[in-house]
């Protein structure tokens, strides 16, 4: 369902900020690394410029974030505006929904399938991460940006774009990368406690994973599934399934990767990865999801076989469409 927000551009935004004060800042579900470096860099820099503001998220915070989560050390207080970073729709704030969704005063984001659900949107759909919208909002606020803030915007940027490898990465996130490491972060460190660092049960996990790889559709389709039991069996957190779904965009030929993890016993989170000509958000889109052009996930209802059967369906459909375009266009 979308919603009505009043729109707002970079100076209303800011206008905003500086009118209001005592924000609790939410964060989505499942919260990664965009999410939170966004609230943390947007809560940092509020409270240096005399504000006070806080961070909550559904969903305990993998430690592997600690590095500046922990760091900011916010304390909680009396908040009075409630703004989300990050978080395309109000159900994605998850237990958080039922206590302040009608209260969201403002939404920062950068997905296209924001679903207005905030009295007030600033939503910049070209960004690669919200993380390089509040670069911007600081920046304009004239907030003299710290290493901590800018290490959280880094993570932000860094994680959404796959360390830089996405086709959402334009021109613009790179000089805004690159004026980041001008505030003093350890980019390399980020790196590789976000990318080259596995723990030895998310291997034991991938072994499992990699069993279940199903290639169809001419294998431009690549499904893999992760069940609550692989969960268990591995000794895998939540957090250290993050990624799973990418694993699919280095296989050569897979256009599509699908990826079904277990959530409930009959509850499916999907996760699409795509690239050109396909959509993920499109896709997703037509099983009550969304997210962005080339990744994009909706959660599913039934037993695996059932969801299965839904999303590769949805998937044929979209290949379908795109073949029979690819024959009128010849
Ligand atoms: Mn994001």
């Amino acid at each position: 369902m979308i919603g009505s927000s009043n729109i707002l551009n970079l100076s209303t935004l800011c206008k905003f900020l500086k009118k209001h004060d005592d924000y609790i800042i939410l964060t989505h579900t499942s919260p990664d690394g965009d999410t939170l470096g966004s609230a943390y860099a947007l809560a940092l820099g509020l409270i240096s410029i005399g504000k006070k503001a806080f961070v909550v998220c559904n969903d305990e915070i993998p430690e592997k974030y600690n590095y500046f989560v922990k760091e900011a050390n916010l304390k909680s207080i009396d908040y009075k505006t409630v703004v989300a970073v990050d978080v395309a729709d109000a159900k994605l704030l998850g237990s958080l929904y039922e206590k302040y969704s009608d209260k969201i005063e403002l939404t920062i984001d950068h997905h296209v399938s924001n679903t207005h659900y905030a009295k007030n949107l600033y939503l910049d759909a070209a960004a690669s991460a919200t993380a390089e919208c509040i670069y911007e909002i600081l920046k304009k606020l004239h907030i003299k940006i710290t290493p901590l803030m800018a290490t959280a915007l880094y993570t932000g940027i860094s994680t959404d774009t796959g360390c830089f490898k996405y086709s959402n990465v334009t021109p613009k996130t790179h000089r805004i990368a690159a004026e980041l490491h001008s505030f003093g972060i350890d980019a390399a460190e980020i790196n590789r406690k976000m990318f080259d660092t596995k723990s030895k049960q998310r291997v034991e996990l991938e072994k499992m994973v990699l069993e279940t790889a199903e290639f169809l559709f001419d294998d431009r389709c690549l499904l893999l599934t992760v069940t609550s039991e692989m969960q268990s069996r591995s000794g895998c957190e939540p957090s250290d399934l993050d990624g799973v779904a990418s694993i699919s965009r280095s296989v050569e030929g897979v256009l599509i990767g699908v990826s079904i993890k277990q959530s409930e016993k009959d509850t499916y989170k999907i996760s699409l990865r795509t690239y050109e000509p396909f959509n993920a958000s499109e896709i997703c889109k037509t099983l009550g999801g969304g997210g962005h052009k080339a990744a994009a996930g909706c959660t599913l209802i039934g037993s695996l076989s059932e969801v299965k059967k839904q999303i590769v369906d949805a998937v044929g459909k979209a290949i379908e469409e795109n073949d029979a375009r690819a024959i009128v266009t010849e």
